[in-house]
């Protein structure tokens, strides 16, 4: 068979052995430049529009499965390490993840870049080359400890470039460099570009800390994701690290455009014929004046000037803004001040900018700069971009109909749709082989390239043969996780017990406090003698941002329940809890297929949309959820027998908030169910495994406040879960509803996503 040595020959090349005498690290080099070979010839140049997905986070995960995948020889080279007597997965074990996300809007523009890439589209990413990441979390006496994650090491996929820039701000100026990782699609490598500071200095980070001297900014710049920004130090940090990326951005897109402009006799007046740029999230948004500060003060192409008309014209036709969030505290509003003193150069764009929408508009609340002298970055790409768009349908709604709505009414037309998605080369065919191979002997493999082709095994339902082996692989792939997080954690679970997992972000709104609750509740039943027929595992993963206080009370919370109830011999036979350590995008990978309850419990029309509820689905979980973000959408797919829902609508949340009349004090005091799971908080038991200053601070902020009001939806949430873990016993009837959920997933994938922004917003 053609190719089944390839692996061996590079061996032969680089260390002058044969494919089973090397090493794991030996052969985790030769697969690399293995994928770099192949994904050479597909490196396509052309001169028309290329979409830049410009992201402050860019959480990719592993790559090496990913590229073999989209290179098309996973199997092949699967097959040629296995008959070495090498195992893949142990290689993939000595792959650092890149740490390059918080969550959702990370791991988004990943999939993003990943489906841009296998349709063909021309699309490249921008983002910063943070060299410690995220923080990696460690457990300590029940708390999250934040420590520094370093992820590039000698064999690493990125690769150092020699485009540079100078990048001035008000104080001091840094030499920038572009490094790049190649996003391997199966019809073209297109690049994520990231930009880095040539001064940089790890040695200042302070021991096992992520503490650090935030004034040199020379050195520090591109240390961290997001350092604290709780204190002005940091968020100075944050507008330094967004305008070098911007300024990097804009002028490597200017760059890339002037070749193009030569090519083909076009002009910068041209430029959204040869560029479209989409804004993730506000973090980014100083591209705009960027742009325009790059287009008047040097010219067009041939030196000859452009006139600020001109510019807000070409840069308007270009951008295009993400929205995803409607959490105040996200909004990003910069002082003046604090833009005076890091990028000067912006701030006389900016106010033209706001001068321009103040002589169109009465409507305070559209202007850029507001009465306190704050900059308010999503009013710049609003007015000064072409698309806006929310991230799944009831997130968009609520945009136009109340978030934005002062916007929605100058611009309708810019307002848009475009529901998330998730590739389905790394959330199935790599994180679920089994279950990806069992489908295609089932429907054919069609449906790798067009997901909706999942609607086919509808055709299976009923099919008790069908159902047993969804239900063997789904228990093989809890007995894998069972056996990982005992290696890697030292965490023993029950591969016979129902997992119910709830993982992402710490956050009030997602509830993991509610969560909490009801472990409490469970508690307390089973110690009164209710045994559940099968055992229950409960899952979490979630880092807290580390200012955060409540998020890492709520951490501290669970740890210490975990505690409580592995002590107590009653109990704990039949409910476990764990939080896993450091959750990440390789930890996903082995949760998810194992699951059987996906927890998507935010407190409704607070998740924009949400990418793990897709995830779980995708593997055969069935969501135990609130009618918020794309939950919505999954209810409507999989239709009610298929899913659990529970708790007000985003309507009556809404409501609440704006007469002001949600009161978590008085639901505590006149419902004795709630106010006895919420007692045990801060009860003996409690305060004897834990931290008392922690929980009590956390007990207050419940009673006192809930201001995402978990109380409120506490009962509802306790009814459906237990419905739905006796449904679980039905072992058939459960098969069925896993078959329903991944049959309809379809929908789901970023691909899906991603030709609807091209044929929206992007037309490449
Ligand atoms: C202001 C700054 C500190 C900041 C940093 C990160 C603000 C927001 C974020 C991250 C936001 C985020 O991850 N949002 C999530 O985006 C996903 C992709 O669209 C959504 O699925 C998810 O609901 C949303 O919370």
């Amino acid at each position: 068979m053609e190719g089944n040595d390839m692996l061996n020959t590079i061996c032969l090349e680089e260390y002058g052995k044969d494919l089973h005498l090397c090493s794991n690290e030996e052969c985790f080099h030769a697969l690399m430049k293995l994928v770099a070979q192949k994904g050479r010839d597909r490196i396509v140049k052309d001169n028309g529009r290329k979409v830049y997905y410009i992201s402050a986070e860019f959480l990719i995960g592993k790559l090496l499965s990913n590229n073999l995948i989209n290179l098309g020889i996973y199997d092949e080279v699967k097959e040629e390490l296995t008959q070495a007597g090498k195992n893949l997965s142990d290689i993939e074990e000595l792959e650092v993840e890149p740490s390059l996300g918080n969550g959702g809007l990370g791991r988004l523009a990943a999939c993003f870049l990943d489906s841009i890439a296998n349709l063909g589209l021309n699309g490249d990413g921008i983002g910063l080359n943070y060299h410690l990441g995220l923080f990696k979390q460690v457990f300590e006496n029940g708390k999250q400890k934040e420590v520094p994650n370093p992820w590039i090491g000698k064999d690493s996929w990125l690769v150092p470039t020699d485009v540079t820039y100078t990048i001035n701000f008000g104080e001091i100026s840094v030499v920038s460099r572009m490094y790049d990782i190649n996003v391997y699609g199966e019809k073209r490598t297109n690049k994520l570009h990231l930009f880095d500071v040539e001064t940089v200095d790890e040695s200042i980070v302070k021991g096992d800390s992520i503490d650090f001297d935030k004034s040199d900014i020379a050195k520090n710049l591109t240390l961290f994701l997001y350092p604290d920004d709780s204190d002005e130090q940091g968020r100075l940090l944050r507008i330094y690290q967004q305008y070098f990326m911007v300024s990097n951005g804009a002028r490597l897109i200017l760059d890339e455009c002037r070749d193009k402009c030569i090519n083909t006799g076009k002009t910068f007046k041209n430029l959204s014929d040869l560029a479209v740029i989409q804004i993730n999230d506000t973090h980014p948004t100083m591209v705009i004046p960027e742009l325009i500060r790059l287009l008047t003060e040097n010219g067009d192409i041939d030196g000859s000037p452009i006139t600020m008309d001109e510019a807000i014209d070409i840069v308007s036709k270009s951008c295009a803004y993400t929205n995803h969030t409607i959490l105040a505290e996200a909004l990003e509003k910069w002082p003046v001040d604090y833009l005076n003193r890091v990028v000067p150069q912006l701030m006389p764009i900016i106010k033209e900018l706001d001068r321009r929408v103040r002589k169109k508009y009465t409507d305070k609340s559209v202007y850029i700069i507001d009465d306190n002298n704050l900059v308010h970055m999503a009013h710049i790409d609003i007015h000064y971009g072409m698309s806006v768009n929310g991230v799944a349908k009831l997130h968009t709604e609520i945009l136009e109909n109340t978030e934005l709505n002062n916007f929605y009414r100058i611009y309708p037309e810019k307002f848009n749709n475009k529901t998330n998605g998730i590739t389905f080369r790394r959330w199935l065919i790599h994180c679920n082989n089994g279950l990806a191979k069992y489908i295609e002997t089932l429907i054919g493999s069609e449906y790798r390239h067009d997901a909706e082709k999942l609607k086919d095994l509808l055709k299976f339902a009923g099919d008790k043969n069908v159902y047993d082996n969804l239900l063997e692989i789904k228990t093989d792939n809890k007995r894998n996780l069972a056996e990982y997080l005992k290696q890697t954690q030292g965490i023993e679970i029950n591969p016979q017990s129902i997992y119910d997992i709830q993982i992402k972000r710490l956050h009030e709104y997602k509830r993991q406090q509610m969560n909490a609750l009801y472990i409490i509740y469970k508690y307390f039943d089973i110690k009164a003698g209710n045994i559940p027929k099968t055992p229950v595992t409960v899952i979490f993963g979630a880092k807290a941002a580390p200012a955060y206080t409540i998020a890492k009370d709520i951490i501290h919370l669970i740890l210490t329940l975990s505690k409580v109830i592995e002590a107590d011999k009653d109990v704990s036979p039949y409910l476990k809890v764990v939080l896993v350590q450091n959750y990440n995008v390789t930890l996903a990978e082995k949760l998810i297929p194992a699951c059987d309850i996906s927890e998507q419990i935010s407190l409704a029309s607070k998740e924009a949309s949400g990418t793990g509820n897709m995830k779980f689905m995708l593997n055969g979980a069935v969501t135990l959820g609130t009618m918020d973000g794309a939950n919505v959408e999954i209810a409507e797919l999989v239709g009610k027998d298929n899913i659990y829902t529970f708790g007000a609508t985003s309507d009556e949340v809404i409501a609440h908030y704006e007469k002001c009349d949600y009161n978590a004090k008085k639901l505590y005091e006149t419902d004795a169910l709630i106010k006895k799971c919420v007692d045990f908080i801060i009860s003996d038991a409690m305060l004897q495994a834990g931290d008392s200053h922690s929980l009590n601070r956390l007990y207050n902020e419940i009673v006192g406040k809930d201001w995402f009001m978990a109380l409120l939806d506490l009962r509802s949430y306790i009814e459906t879960k237990e419905k739905a873990l006796a449904d679980y016993d039905d072992r058939y009837a459960w098969a069925e509803k896993m078959l329903v959920n991944i049959a309809n997933a379809g929908f789901f994938s970023s691909d899906r996503t991603i030709r609807q922004y091209n044929e929206d917003i992007w037309h490449l």
